[in-house]
């Protein structure tokens, strides 16, 4: 591991290494962008405890007054949950965040670069960025998907929200050579549903096998991750019909109102938050303890190399 680069490991992060326990990264833009205070930091807290009573040690990442943290002390997270003046970094700047001595929160794609360096090879989020509807005149499309093709981190979310395109999303993750992987199902989930009309282009069943390829793909010199698709379970669940007009409400509004590049998702999930009365709150939360638990099993079947 380079030795110039500022890294702050969690001690719980410095123990599971030395005792060779497996480890799951876990994003923190879905704190500071994704979620109002204090359900954030409920949410984050919650995901991580329920890594570690399965005998996985959570790594929340995020960059810290120009540290890059492996893993949050409660303090800390506290403070990323309660600020408000953390950018939203991506593969574009996170070396200008690191280098200016400043605090952002890690994207995806940020997330799985800071995995990648340090040896991290599962990661549990809740959805990923992707082609946004009307991105053949915006060209907004997530830096998430290229990230994906580059960085070898097995990524476990719940599908691409469905405020995105999601035929031009897997489309393009499919020309990027990333396998996606639906867990237990055949269609590929839309976030809050567990059903997106899509059948995805791979299945498993079984956290081992997923573990079995990422190694080949190791193996193989192939560069990049693999996403895993992982549906929000029955009851938490938000079916389509439901949820697609707080999407276009939340749409025409983002128009109305100009926003534009790493604001839209943000505000999206804020004004559908809004419209939904919390209840996208409450599955978004759900879900992401779903993923977490299976990168868990996912991490616990890699064992401790
Ligand atoms: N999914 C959520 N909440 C979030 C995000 C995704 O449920 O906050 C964040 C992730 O960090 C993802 C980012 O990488 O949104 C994508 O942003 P953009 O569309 O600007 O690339
Ligand atoms: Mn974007």
């Amino acid at each position: 591991m380079p030795q110039m680069l500022p890294m702050i490991y969690a001690p719980e992060v410095l123990a599971a290494r030395a005792e060779g326990r497996p480890i799951v990264a876990l994003e923190s833009t879905i704190i500071t962008h994704g979620m109002p205070f204090p359900d954030n930091q409920i949410m984050a807290k919650r995901v991580e405890q329920d890594l570690r009573d399965m005998g996985v040690c959570p790594a929340t990442i995020a960059v810290m007054e120009g540290n890059i943290h492996i893993g949050l002390t409660a303090q800390n997270l506290e403070r990323l949950a309660k600020t408000k003046e953390a950018a939203k970094l991506s593969r574009a700047d996170l070396a200008v965040c690191v280098a200016a001595g400043t605090t952002g929160a890690t994207t995806v794609a940020a997330t799985m670069i800071c995995a990648a360096i340090t040896g991290i090879k599962i990661f549990a989020t809740g959805g990923i960025g992707g082609v946004h509807r009307g991105a053949s005149e915006s060209f907004d499309v997530s830096a998430d998907l290229r990230e994906f093709a580059l960085s070898s981190v097995t990524v476990v979310c719940a599908g691409a929200k469905a405020i995105l395109d999601l035929p031009k999303t897997f489309e393009l993750l499919e020309t990027y050579g990333v396998p996606v992987i639906a867990f237990g199902q055949d269609q590929i989930p839309a976030f809050w549903s567990r059903e997106s009309g899509l059948i995805a282009p791979l299945r498993m069943d079984d956290p081992k096998a997923i573990a079995r390829a990422h190694q080949m793909r190791a193996a193989l010199g192939l560069a990049g991750g693999q996403l895993v698709v992982n549906p929000i379970p029955y009851i938490d669940e938000i079916p389509n019909h439901e949820i697609e007009p707080a999407i276009l409400a939340a749409l025409a509004q983002a128009q109305a109102q100009s926003i534009s590049a790493k604001k839209v998702t943000p505000f999206l999930l804020d004004y559908i938050f809004q419209i939904t009365k919390g209840r996208s709150l409450a599955a978004n939360i759900a879900l992401m303890r779903n993923n977490a638990v299976l990168a868990g099993q996912i991490a616990l079947a890699f064992g401790a190399d």
